[in-house]
């Protein structure tokens, strides 16, 4: 497309080339090729005043340049999505590692060579558009493949099963968790009576709320989450033989979550944290990786599978079917613009090219209907394909015609096929020459509304779960029950979750009953199913994480004074782990070093908290230490990083920062807390809190009950 339309060149009288002249009635003109000019072309003298009838009259009508641009502005908002409305994209390529041939036909997962474009958006569920990105909640992970073969949608979320077997629930469990009808609360939370009556009337949401009560559903970072593709669906290989996939995104930095009172404070002191993030990442070159894996179970041996593989309520442990690396994902280049690519992109999980395929997950069928039926309303228009984020990168061609906002031309006179009249006309092509055909799967029965008798165990995997985690996630658990059900008024509702809760463990039932102020009763009949096996580390967050430094953000806590060597030595380990160091200082501007140098801040303590970083170093300089101490707020936001756990460090001076928050000096040999041994940090100082810092939380830190949580 040529940058600029001919028309726009046409030539203005240029007056002054004072672009951005201070004076509002008069910001001056531009050359003509930059001319701003209305929809149809026509070059714009005057974008300041609206066409009057003398200099205080009346606004007239025929200034049809006020209307074009005020006219356009009324209709800049289309609807956003019913869910999964708020969300942040980033484009990048994947690669195969190596061939998959003997699995799938699919083209883009042959060559290690070839790099397939894709288009990624990252989403939080129930919120609007402009809601906070940290509450507790699931996240879309949609993933669109720009193949040779077509576009390839795998959309997915960041947590393996889902509420509901069957997409006839779909609108009920939607209305539930949404803001309450009669007064629209709350926002983007699912803490409210009306998501709880109908969870808890639905056991099969058990497992996925133990998901969705974990650290998994309050994520540190889209780069810090793996995606799942949570249906089973089926990979095809060209002599037909079907296998039965379960998809993975593992992330290369490990799957890191915040601690829930942060993500509470991050939506007031920052609520794009997780748009910045991943914008801020993909800038700095820390470019995002995910691996694609896959588990596969041969389509012969499902039937006898010990888990159901169409129930969207299971997962398959690692630990029974291990998951194959297969690609790799990278996310390199942040979008051109919101609304035209993040916003307009269209997933759809019947997006499919040859090779894969679905399965009958009830859940899966009802799918394949509603996102084009979505997409019609919300972009407003059967044209939707041609928007740019949407068209295929690989040659598109077909007989549909004409619709709203249509923009290809088709020449010629043949719309049909067959015909005789266009010999180029698009037609049909065979299964062997690439089209695409239906993996063949036997199928007959009567007409009958019913789930498959192994959908009714709704807890074995729940309590699976539950025991895969380490005590410190089980407290969390446990803990986000107690709020949610802590802000549901209905006491019956309550109730019937606790005595839920008995049939997953009776000790998670007992202390969120006790939280919440109520007594276990009588356990609902529960179908006593166990899980093939007891227990599945692999589904906890804790054990096993890759330990790196890479991307962290560090806050560098000091103040006029600051020592300029503590400051160097630390800037440059950081900078050699592939973090990210910025100056928090009592005031913006720039503070004064030790030896005189002007160090520029990057927040000004009183903008930030330490809940917007992964560690806090304080580097000495007895002026800086004592500065912070007179300085409103500096206390605390050492305090809080040492109640959420994170590593901290600095020059011994600076320890006294704690000491004066009240931790004495056994809290001050605390896990995670690096201080060095004299007034100066030195190299190894710098490495231990490096190290600490990769951690990315220390649990088996004592923090007095006085700090909170
Ligand atoms: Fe979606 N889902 N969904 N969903 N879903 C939408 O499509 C729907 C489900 C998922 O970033 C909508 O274009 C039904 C499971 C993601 O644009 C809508 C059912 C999973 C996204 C829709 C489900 C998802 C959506 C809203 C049950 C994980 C965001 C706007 C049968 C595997 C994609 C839109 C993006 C979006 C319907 C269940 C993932 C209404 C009917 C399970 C990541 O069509």
């Amino acid at each position: 497309m040529a940058k600029r339309p001919a028309q726009r060149r046409t030539p203005v009288r240029a007056r002054s080339a004072a672009r951005g002249s201070a004076d509002p009635r008069n910001p001056g003109f531009v050359e003509s090729s930059d001319a701003l000019t209305t929809n149809q072309g026509l070059p714009i003298a005057d974008n300041q005043n609206s066409l009057k009838l003398g200099e205080r009259g009346p606004t007239l009508l025929e200034d049809f340049i006020l209307r074009e641009k005020i006219t356009h502005f009324d209709h800049e908002r289309i609807p956003e999505r019913i869910v999964h409305a708020r969300g942040s994209g980033a484009h990048g390529t994947f690669q195969v590692y190596r061939s998959m041939a003997k699995i799938t036909k699919a083209g883009f997962l042959q060559d290690p060579k070839l790099k397939t474009p894709v288009f990624v958006r990252f989403s939080t569920v129930l919120g609007g558009a402009g809601s906070a990105d940290t509450v507790r909640d699931v996240r879309g992970f949609a993933v669109k493949f720009y193949t040779q073969q077509g576009n390839y949608d795998l959309v997915g979320n960041n947590i393996p099963v889902f509420f509901i077997q069957d997409a006839i629930k779909f609108p009920d469990l939607v209305h539930a968790a949404k803001p309450e009808p009669h007064h629209f609360m709350p926002q983007a939370a699912s803490a409210h009576d009306t998501f709880w009556d109908f969870v808890s009337l639905m056991p099969e949401s058990m497992h996925m709320l133990m998901w969705a009560m974990s650290d998994r559903a309050i994520p540190r970072s889209y780069r810090m989450m793996q995606g799942f593709g949570v249906h089973s669906f089926k990979l095809v290989n060209a002599d037909g033989v079907v296998h039965f996939v379960k998809f993975h995104w593992r992330p290369l930095l490990g799957v890191h979550s915040l601690v829930w009172e942060e993500a509470q404070q991050i939506a007031g002191k920052d609520a794009d944290f997780h748009r910045r993030d991943l914008w801020e990442a993909i800038e700095s070159g820390a470019f995002p990786e995910y691996e694609l894996g896959v588990q596969l179970i041969p389509e012969a041996d499902v039937e006898d599978f010990p888990i159901d593989l169409l129930d969207p309520t299971k997962l398959v442990p690692e630990e029974m079917v291990p998951v194959t690396p297969v690609g790799r994902l990278v996310l390199d280049r942040n979008p051109d613009n919101f609304f035209t690519q993040t916003e307009q992109v269209a997933f759809h999980p019947g997006h499919l090219v040859p090779g894969i395929d679905f399965t009958p997950d009830p859940l899966l069928q009802g799918r394949l209907f509603s996102y084009t039926d979505t997409q019609l309303s919300r972009l407003g228009s059967a044209n939707f394909h041609e928007l740019p984020i949407n068209q295929p990168k690989c040659p598109m061609h077909n007989l549909q015609r004409d619709g709203h906002m249509r923009h290809t031309v088709a020449p010629g006179r043949v719309s049909y096929e067959p015909s005789s009249l266009d010999e180029g006309a698009p037609a049909q092509v065979a299964p062997a020459h690439g089209g695409f055909e239906t993996a063949p799967e036997v199928s007959s029965g009567p007409r009958i509304r019913v789930r498959p008798g192994r959908f009714f165990d709704h807890f074995s995997q729940a309590t699976l779960f539950w025991r895969s985690q380490t005590p410190v996630e089980q407290d969390h658990i446990a803990s986000a029950f107690r709020f949610e059900l802590g802000k549901v008024e209905t006491a019956a509702v309550k109730q019937r979750m606790v005595d839920l809760l008995q049939n997953v463990d009776p000790t998670l039932a007992e202390g969120v009953a006790k939280g919440v102020g109520l007594k276990v009763g009588k356990p609902p009949r529960s179908t006593e199913v166990r899980a093939p096996i007891d227990v599945a580390p692999s589904l906890s967050i804790l054990r096993g994480q890759p330990q790196s430094a890479a991307s962290r953000k560090v806050a560098v806590l000091c103040a006029d004074g600051v020592s300029s060597g503590d400051l160097r030595i630390v800037r440059a380990a950081l900078e050699k782990a592939g973090a990210t160091c910025k100056i928090v200082a009592p005031h913006g501007g720039t503070i004064r070093s030790d030896g005189g140098e002007s160090v520029p801040v990057d927040h000004a303590l009183e903008t930030v908290s330490s809940t917007l970083f992964d560690g806090v170093t304080l580097p000495g300089g007895p002026e800086s230490v004592s500065r912070l101490l007179e300085t409103p707020g500096a206390v605390t936001f050492v305090l809080e990083a040492f109640r959420h756990r994170k590593a901290i460090g600095g020059s011994q001076e600076a320890a006294g920062l704690l000491g004066a928050g009240g931790l004495d000096a056994e809290a001050l040999g605390a896990e995670g807390l690096v201080f060095a041994g004299k007034a100066r940090i030195k190299s190894p100082d710098v490495e231990a809190f490096v190290t600490a810092l990769a951690c990315h939380r220390h649990w088996a830190r004592a923090v007095p009950p006085r700090l909170g949580p």
